[in-house]
């Protein structure tokens, strides 16, 4: 299968994230891209191609436009009110506070966060809209007549909700995939999410409406991130209503628990009558990786891929985490074969 990506990924290279009560070096860099890239090359997924340039008019479908000006001037702004670190929220919209969105900039940061480790920094803006035509170039791909794609997406996306940024991501690269789908013709879309990490931003899109399902396996919000969303019993609201699936596991979870929510999962979008699968494909999943507690080892990356591939429908795999481990390129790279086996 073909392989979109960009060197733009690099545009986007904080030098802090929140964790742990100081500001480390980020789980979430460059050197992820890295390590991807050069595991699928290695393992035959040679046909490596970088992305078409695309105009906001999709992603604005998904996300509100004051957001994504916001994200475009937000470095800008920062650096002109004197600040010399990275952009961190100092102050966020609290239980019942007002919704209003503040004149100053301080504000404006805390007013679009929905979590606060992730800084923001020159080139972030540039890398999102990289990544976010990482993937639309994939729907180009899959439209084409092609069954499979894989999207190295870098930053990820699935946290990026209507108009929210935070957990690494600012673009929601699967949802706007998922609407360029639809603009091009196709009903009904599903986006599958098997990032450890719920997809809050992608449930939070699509959560009224009927169009795109949403199923996300995850660790328990109970005890992940991104904490406050993500519980088995958020199927839905009007035109969504029974569209959005959560599968919430505890600490431990292993591929004979996991498989048995993939199988479900699938099985509601099949019912659901989507016509092509948009994979949210994080691999933090992993039995090592850094900041999550699943317990899946490599070979079942494979099964993973099989089993997805059984649903019958074209699949565009957009990367989202995994972290800490160079195992994330063959992990990665494991789930391509399976879909392809
Ligand atoms: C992004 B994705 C470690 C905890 C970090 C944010 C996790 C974001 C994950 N400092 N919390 O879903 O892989
Ligand atoms: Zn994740």
């Amino acid at each position: 299968m073909r392989v979109i990506y960009s060197e733009d990924h690099k545009l986007r290279d904080a030098k802090t994230e929140l964790h742990g009560g100081l500001l480390v070096k980020p789980f979430e860099g460059p050197f992820r891209a890295e390590w991807i890239l050069q595991a699928v090359v290695e393992e035959g997924f040679a046909d490596v191609v970088a992305p078409q340039s695309y105009g906001l008019e999709t992603a604005e479908k998904v996300h509100d436009s004051d957001y994504l000006s916001f994200l475009e001037t937000v470095w800008d702004r920062w650096v002109a009110e004197g600040y010399e670190g990275e952009v961190i929220p100092t102050a966020i919209p609290y239980r019942r506070a007002r919704q209003v969105k503040p004149r100053a900039i301080d504000g404006l940061v805390g007013y679009y966060a929905n979590a606060i480790e992730t800084a923001i920094t020159q080139g972030t803006y540039k890398a999102a809209i990289s990544s976010m035509n990482v993937a639309l170039t994939g729907v180009d791909w899959i439209n084409a007549g092609n069954r499979f794609c894989f999207s190295l997406c870098r930053p990820p996306g699935h946290h990026a909700g209507i108009d929210l940024y935070g957990g690494y991501c600012f673009i929601n690269n699967a949802a706007v995939a998922a609407q360029r789908f639809l603009d091009h013709g196709a009903k009904k879309v599903a986006i599958l999410d098997v990032d450890f990490h719920h997809g809050n931003g992608t449930q939070d899109i699509f959560y009224r409406r009927g169009d795109v399902l949403f199923a996300s396996l995850h660790g328990d919000p109970a005890d992940a991130f991104p904490y406050y969303l993500g519980f088995a019993d958020e199927k839905g609201e009007g035109a969504g209503e029974g569209s959005n699936h959560n599968y919430p596991m505890l600490p431990g979870t292993a591929w004979d628990v996991w498989s048995q929510a993939l199988d479900d999962s699938l099985a509601k979008i099949k019912a659901f009558g989507a016509e092509v699968i948009v994979l949210s494909l994080g691999i933090d999943t992993f039995e090592r990786d850094a900041i999550s507690f699943f317990k899946l080892k490599t070979p079942d990356y494979i099964t993973m891929g099989e089993k997805i591939a059984k649903a019958g429908l074209p699949v565009l795999v957009c990367l989202e985490g995994g972290y800490g481990v160079q195992e994330i390129g063959i992990n990665t790279a494991n789930v391509l074969k399976g879909l392809e086996a």
